[in-house]
């Protein structure tokens, strides 16, 4: 088989949980594709350089046939050198009693200084993918520090969120996860954050018990879908991370590649008002990818509860967003 030219991949926060389960994937070909080399660069903060350096060691070790090479670095500007898929997944977490504007406050200077270093050395068809929480509103600090990166191509990841719900409505409903589809995730990466089953279907039907047990969805789907991560944190005694590894790179491969057909997944991008939802917050919609380029899907009708709850995680964005303003000005 020929190979095409490598692409570059950055992973910032590389030596972290997440990105440690990340990494390995990517070097194996399962997010841009089995004939697809790639060049990692992996971007730390310096106390975490030489845990970065011990993880490209063990990718060496690995002797990965798509892995073209491995830079550690912890300098932003270098590491974003050229690169076409930035995954921004190193953040500082919200610290034990910190307020929503002590964690907006603290991801501000990373996110900007991150956007800025993209804007000015990332390749013309870099595509940015937020992973670091809050992950909109990272995302939206990064998109307004990078002008010359369109906006289209400035995303944040609620394929986690997605994938725990198709996975919950196939386990109550006995059949694989690639019978449902048309699972949606409006809105923000929070526990505001909507679920919505309103137009799924299994094997391509509606007629299915679950999707009409409204008490089911708001009691129990809803519910558990928005507070998962909370609940792995309970029982594993640590966030998630290899789930959210196997999303980054199933949101990064539809994007990469496509969704194919007609099928539909979640994406945060910057939004424009679709669906009557704030514009310039980075919002959740179902999306098709096509030709590299991430479509809302349109003509969705809502009902009045659908509108309820988009509007609350719309409401949740904008608020976040006049905190990052309030800081930014
Ligand atoms: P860890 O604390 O294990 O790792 C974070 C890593 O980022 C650390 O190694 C740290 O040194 C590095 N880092 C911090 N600031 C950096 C900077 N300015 N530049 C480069 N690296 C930097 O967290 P982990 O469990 O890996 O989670 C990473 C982030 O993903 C967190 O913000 C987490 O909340 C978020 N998540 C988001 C998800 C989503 O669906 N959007 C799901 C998974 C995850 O919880």
């Amino acid at each position: 088989m020929s190979l095409s030219a490598p692409i570059k991949v950055a992973v910032t926060g590389a030596a972290g949980n997440v990105g440690y389960a990340l990494v390995f994937r990517i070097a194996a070909g399962q997010m841009l594709g089995a004939g697809q080399p790639v060049h990692l660069s992996l971007i730390e903060i310096p106390p975490a350089m030489r845990q970065a350096e011990g993880v490209a060691m063990e990718l060496e070790d690995c002797a990965f046939p798509l892995l073209d090479g491995i830079d550690v670095t912890d300098s932003a500007e270098e590491g974003f050198d050229g690169v076409q898929h930035a995954l921004l997944v190193g953040s500082r977490p919200r610290g034990a009693g910190e307020s929503r504007a002590d964690l907006v406050g603290s991801n501000l200077p990373i996110f900007r200084s991150q956007g800025q270093a993209l804007n000015a050395r990332a390749a013309d068809d870099v595509r940015v993918t937020v992973v670091g929480n809050p992950a909109n509103l990272n995302a939206l600090i990064a998109h307004r520090h990078a002008p010359d990166i369109p906006a289209s191509r400035v995303t944040a990841l609620t394929r986690l969120d997605h994938n725990r719900a198709v996975s919950l409505v196939a386990r109550t409903a006995g059949v694989r996860p690639d019978q449902v589809a048309d699972v949606a995730i409006w809105g923000n990466h929070s526990a505001t954050q909507y679920p919505c089953l309103a137009h799924a279907t299994i094997d391509g039907h509606r007629d299915w018990p679950l999707f009409s047990d409204q008490a089911w969805i708001e009691e129990q789907f809803i519910p558990r879908i928005q507070n998962r991560g909370a609940e792995v944190i309970e029982v594993r005694g640590a966030s998630s991370a290899a789930s959210a590894a196997v999303a980054v790179t199933d949101h990064v491969r539809d994007w990469h590649l496509g969704t194919g057909g007609d099928r539909t997944t979640s994406m945060a991008i910057v939004g424009e008002g679709q669906y009557d939802t704030p514009p310039g917050v980075v919002f959740s919609f179902p999306v098709r990818v096509r030709d590299g380029e991430i479509e809302v899907v349109s003509g969705l009708q809502l009902t009045p509860f659908d509108r309820r709850m988009v509007d609350v995680t719309g409401k949740d964005l904008l608020e976040l967003r006049l905190t990052a303003d309030a800081f930014l000005s």
